[in-house]
């Protein structure tokens, strides 16, 4: 069994939560804050068998969409750094995890 860990922007979250859904798949949804641009994103868990983890991927990869988002001059870009100027940056699609899940037990 694997462990997928996926950060996908929050405009797609809900999407990609439909679809994994849909297709049978058991997804937590937790709220999550990049390090970088210390906005709110998604990060999904999602247990799966093996052989289920590609049609995951698949899902995750297909309703995720890179975005361009410029981070304003003073913006706080943590550890009290500042942009000293506007930057742009590429966000996402999604950044995903494949974990090895030692056990799985339900109670
Ligand atoms: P953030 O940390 O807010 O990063 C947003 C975007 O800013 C990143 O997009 C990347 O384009 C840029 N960026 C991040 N750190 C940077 C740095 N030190 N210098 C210059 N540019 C930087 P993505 O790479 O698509 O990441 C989107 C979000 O996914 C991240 O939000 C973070 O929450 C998560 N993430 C990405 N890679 C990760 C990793 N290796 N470990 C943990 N979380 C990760």
């Amino acid at each position: 069994m694997k462990l997928i860990l996926a950060i996908i922007n929050h405009d797609d979250a809900h999407i990609v939560i439909q679809h994994l859904t849909q297709a049978g798949f058991s997804v937590t949804k937790l709220a999550t804050t990049g390090g970088f641009l210390m906005v709110g994103n998604v990060t999904v868990l999602v247990g799966v068998d093996d052989d289920k983890v590609d049609g995951a991927m698949e899902i995750i990869g297909r309703h995720s969409n890179s975005r361009r988002q410029v981070v304003p001059a003073a913006s706080e870009l943590g550890l009290g750094l500042y942009a000293p100027m506007p930057i742009e940056v590429t966000v996402g699609g999604a950044t995903a995890f494949v974990l090895h899940v030692d056990q799985y037990h339900k109670f």
